[in-house]
């Protein structure tokens, strides 16, 4: 698998203005659309309800009564609705001709089985597909910060990269594996997630004693670039199977583990989330893990749940 940023070596890119077809207008799909019109592609819009293009339109973009005259309106296809079936939905009954030689950007979330699956049904049809994980919320597409992960033809995306980095300043390939793509999408959900999930949880416990989500915020806000400064010599020790108790035990996090449990119970805060924090832990400890590194848990997450006896 190769990241590659700005690809060099572009085969013909479609022209910087090509034009660009956007089905799905929720909230990204609204947004993904409002970008390339900014970035002055010729940019046509359908939705399945057609008031959400109303100001699209008004803002220059063209309105498709159906998914088929959309597809037909442009080469390059984006697509960004709620999930696989929603695309199914309406792309299924677009005929085979108006979809042949096309490229559709699935921009949708979805598993990696779903991305495979879509890419086999399109290319039945003759329909070119990259599957995308954006890697933002709808307000930051379009700007430099943002970036959207691809993977599918490296043709296809050297073709279309000009027109993508309309929507992000960063589009890393991530290789012709089309599921690879969705299964970074769940890996980053999967961390976005259980990093709310912990934010949440502290400031429940802190609302306990006054403290407002915001002061929290400020305070949480100084330590959480240390702890993602842990994480590239994590990932050696996970590459390498090796765990040096380099900062601490698991044993001595497992001590606090109880500490944030007995405080949740304490103060009437739910205490389910620290719960499960520290019986991964202390499945690894008794595994015989417990002096070894935090990472070392890797193991207890690449393995289903032992099935309750
Ligand atoms: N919002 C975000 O920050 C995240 C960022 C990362 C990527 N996600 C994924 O983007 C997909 C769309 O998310 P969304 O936030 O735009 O979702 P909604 O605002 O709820 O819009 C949903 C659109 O899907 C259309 N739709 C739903 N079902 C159908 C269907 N059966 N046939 C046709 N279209 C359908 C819906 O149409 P309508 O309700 O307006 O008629 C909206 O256009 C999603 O995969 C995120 O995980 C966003």
């Amino acid at each position: 698998m190769t990241t590659d940023k700005h690809p060099e070596n572009a085969s013909a890119p479609a022209p910087e203005a090509a034009p660009v077809a956007v089905l799905g207008l929720g909230l990204m799909g609204h947004a993904l659309a409002a970008a390339l019109l900014r970035a002055g592609h010729p940019t046509t819009v359908w939705n399945r309800t057609p008031a959400k293009a109303d100001d699209l339109v008004a803002a220059g973009a063209v309105r498709a009564g159906t998914p088929a005259e959309a597809v037909a309106a442009a080469p390059l296809v984006i697509a960004c609705v709620t999930d696989y079936d929603a695309l199914h939905a309406f792309l299924d009954p677009v005929e085979e001709a108006a979809l042949r030689g096309r490229t559709l950007v699935n921009l949708t979330t979805g598993t990696s089985a779903q991305a495979r699956d879509t890419a086999a049904w399109a290319a039945e049809r003759g329909l070119t597909y990259l599957d995308g994980a954006i890697m933002a919320t709808p307000q930051g597409i379009g700007t430099a910060e943002v970036a959207i992960a691809v993977s599918g033809p490296r043709a296809e995306f050297d073709r279309h990269t000009p027109a993508l980095r309309g929507l992000a300043g960063d589009i890393p390939y991530l290789g012709a594996d089309q599921g690879l793509t969705a299964l970074y999408e769940m890996a980053m959900v999967g961390l976005m997630w259980s990093f709310l999930n912990g934010w949440l949880h502290g400031a429940a416990l802190l609302g306990t004693a006054g403290v407002s989500a915001a002061e929290y915020t400020e305070i949480a806000s100084k330590g959480i670039p240390a702890v993602v400064g842990w994480l590239p010599g994590y990932a050696k020790q996970v590459d390498t199977g090796t765990f040096p108790p380099d900062d601490a035990t698991l044993d001595i996090h497992r001590v606090s583990m109880a500490h944030l449990v007995q405080e949740s119970e304490s103060l009437g805060v739910n205490a389910e989330f620290p719960a499960l924090i520290k019986a991964f832990a202390d499945r690894a400890a008794a595994a015989g893990h417990g002096g070894e590194g935090y990472p070392v848990m890797i193991e207890e997450f690449r393995r289903p749940a032992a099935k309750p006896q």
